[in-house]
């Protein structure tokens, strides 16, 4: 008999379409981008790709540690085509927010449960989120304060490659320690 409750069990499940789907969602931008010679977009998207990968992964191993068989979800199609990379930031910043109210459902319902097993895992999907909404947030501004004159898209697309050459080493610090 599986330790989780079937509530959480079907949370989880939809986790794992949520985190597959921001996956999927920032492959397909990273390649949008890569269109408009925006080459530093581009890579902070692989990686938040290949992130929110890793975030689905975990999900899988936590349930299998905890007996239960994971769900694999088809995927919807993300969207193709945007009009400039402000709206791109923006969509982003709506997708991680719908994320974020998903993972704090589990964490409602681990509660109510007392699954302290699943609150323990969620934990770090709520640092995670406050982060990555942070960068999300930190773009948006950035991209405001650049506007939208002529060489602005230039002027983003280094902002958001020195952000991206930042995390990637802050984490490969963390990984070292
Ligand atoms: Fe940013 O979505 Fe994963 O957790």
């Amino acid at each position: 008999m599986a330790d989780l409750s079937k509530n959480v069990i079907s949370l989880l499940n939809s986790q794992i379409l949520y985190e597959s789907y921001a996956s999927n969602f920032y492959l397909a931008l990273a390649y949008w981008c890569d269109c408009q010679g925006l080459k530093g977009c581009k890579s902070f998207f692989m990686r938040q790709s290949d992130e929110e990968r890793v975030h689905m992964l975990k999900i899988y191993e936590y349930m299998s540690e905890m007996g239960v068989h994971p769900a694999t979800p088809s995927i919807e199609q993300p969207p193709q085509e945007y009009d400039k990379i402000q709206d791109v930031f923006q969509k982003v910043f709506e997708q991680e927010r719908k994320v974020t109210m998903a993972i704090h459902e589990i964490v409602r319902v681990s509660t109510l449960e007392n699954d302290y097993s699943t609150l323990n895992f969620m934990q770090w999907y709520i640092s995670e989120q406050r982060e990555e909404e942070a960068v999300i947030r930190d773009i948006i501004d950035k991209i405001k304060v650049i506007g939208e004159g002529g060489q602005s898209l230039y002027y983003i697309d280094k902002e958001v490659e020195k952000l991206n050459t930042a995390i990637v080493a802050a984490e490969g610090a963390e990984g070292a320690e």
